[in-house]
């Protein structure tokens, strides 16, 4: 079995400046450099043959290339606590575009629909028993940062291993946009 995502990978320079929004926060573990992503779909545990299936319809997917922004930070969490801390992303017409036929390949590839509503983010720390005072403090003081508009030209299927060392996430497949 293999655990699968699909994301666009950032800039490494946007990826040091996220790392820039950081200050002391109880329970929070900081998503390392290299792992910052935005999220499109969560595949999670598949055998190798349905892996192939999803890349195959995966590569024969077209859509044009666009700019994404970055537009401050939130959280996620529920009943007074915080799971995990983000950076936002506009939500526009492109990304969710790209994202509807990647959920369209990811059906026709056999996999159960997404439920969840598109979030697009950037998880900057996941949080354990997080109370949601100092979380909504930090949005507060971090949250209005700006940054100039990030091209995105290709999206990626993603491997996820996670170990007592963290995550580690490998590119399987880059799949070009049109330009
Ligand atoms: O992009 P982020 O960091 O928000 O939380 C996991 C991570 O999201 C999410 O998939 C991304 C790559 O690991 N993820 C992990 N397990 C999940 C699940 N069971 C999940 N998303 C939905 N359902």
């Amino acid at each position: 079995m293999i655990r699968l995502f699909v994301a666009l990978g950032l800039p490494e320079a946007v990826r040091e400046r996220l790392t820039l929004v950081r200050a002391p926060l109880p329970g929070a573990r900081w998503v390392p450099v290299e792992n910052m992503h935005i999220t499109l779909r969560f595949i999670g545990e598949v055998e190798p043959a349905v892996a192939e299936d999803i890349d195959d319809h995966l590569s024969r997917l077209t859509a044009p290339g666009f700019d994404i922004r970055l537009a401050g930070l939130g959280t996620f969490g529920s009943r007074g606590r915080v799971r995990a801390l983000w950076a936002g992303v506009e939500n526009t017409e492109p990304l969710l575009h790209l994202q509807a036929k990647i959920e369209a390949a990811s059906m026709r590839a056999g996999l159960p629909a997404e439920s969840r509503k598109f979030h697009p983010h950037v998880t900057l720390a996941r949080c354990k028993n997080a109370p949601e005072g100092p979380a909504a403090d930090f949005v507060a003081t971090y949250g209005s940062f700006d940054l100039p508009p990030i091209p995105v030209d290709a999206f990626t299927l993603y491997a996820s291993q996670t170990g007592r060392s963290g995550a580690l996430y490998t590119p399987e497949a880059v799949y070009p946009l049109e330009l």
